[in-house]
């Protein structure tokens, strides 16, 4: 049987912010055999893509770039438990905004792409501070810690979460992706972060070419 299923209509309605046509497509799609990866790195993500660089280029506004996002998260609903069956999953992520910084868009939307890429992800919210970090990262044992700041008063929070693991003695067991507006990559190499994400899709390309580069090294030891 041909596919006649077109993944542009899944992109498509992502950046028009279509919510319960998304979700359709969505389920559509699943029913035509199309796997819950291909619909989210093909059809949610190369939306949500396409989204960031038109807010990037003023040619979005803020309430259209917040539909298209309840857009691809009525995709991901319907594709979430298959995503998040074991088999699936390329590993565990934990993120969250530092203390004393209430912006969550940029990271929700980072949060998305990482499970729209495989990652179950623990998203711990807004303003929380190191100690919440520092507990979930023992709890859940993630590959990645996610970290975003969006005031260049709140950035400095990042580096202190990094201290801190160090102190539990934990920085080696977690790789640390930090993002947000002021954030760069002087920064991030400053507080001694592994990954600086300037968008959420180049964190996720990023992540993966980290990973890939540290089990090269680690082989060729
Ligand atoms: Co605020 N705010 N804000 N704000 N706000 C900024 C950040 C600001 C640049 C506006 C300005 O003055 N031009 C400025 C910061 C200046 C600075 O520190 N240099 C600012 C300020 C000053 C403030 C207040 C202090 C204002 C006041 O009360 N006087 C106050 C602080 C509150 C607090 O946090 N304690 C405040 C409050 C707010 C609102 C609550 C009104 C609202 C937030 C709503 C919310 O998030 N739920 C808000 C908003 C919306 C903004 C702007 C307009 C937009 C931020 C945003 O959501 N961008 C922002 C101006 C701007 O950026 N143009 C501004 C869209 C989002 C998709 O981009 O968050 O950059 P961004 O995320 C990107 C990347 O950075 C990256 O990927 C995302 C997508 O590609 N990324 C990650 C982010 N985190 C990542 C994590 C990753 C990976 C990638 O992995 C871990």
């Amino acid at each position: 049987m041909t596919m006649t299923f077109d993944m542009k209509e899944i992109v498509n309605g992502v950046i028009k912010g279509k919510i319960d046509e998304v979700k359709a497509l969505a389920e559509q799609a699943l029913s035509e055999g199309i796997s819950p990866e291909e619909i989210s790195s093909q059809g949610l993500v190369v939306g949500m893509d396409a989204v960031g660089e038109r807010w990037k280029n003023d040619e979005m506004f803020m309430p259209e770039v917040l539909r298209s996002a309840k857009a691809m998260s009525s995709g991901m609903d319907v594709i979430r438990d298959q995503l998040a069956e074991k088999d699936n999953q390329v590993g565990t992520m934990v993120i969250g905004t530092v203390e004393g910084d209430l912006h969550d868009i940029g990271k929700d939307l980072a949060a998305m792409m990482f499970e729209g890429a495989g990652y179950k992800v623990v998203n711990l919210g807004v303003d929380q501070p190191s100690e919440v970090f520092i507990e979930a990262v023992k709890e859940h044992r993630p590959q990645l810690l996610g970290i975003s700041a969006l005031l260049t008063t709140t950035m400095p929070r990042m580096g202190d979460i990094i201290n801190e693991l160090k102190e539990a003695g934990i920085r080696e067991q977690v790789t640390v992706i930090i993002g947000g507006a002021p954030v760069t990559d002087d920064f991030s190499e400053s507080i001694g972060a592994d990954i600086y994400a300037p968008n959420a899709r180049s964190g996720v390309e990023r992540a993966r070419e980290f990973f890939k580069k540290k089990s090269a090294e680690s082989g060729s030891n």
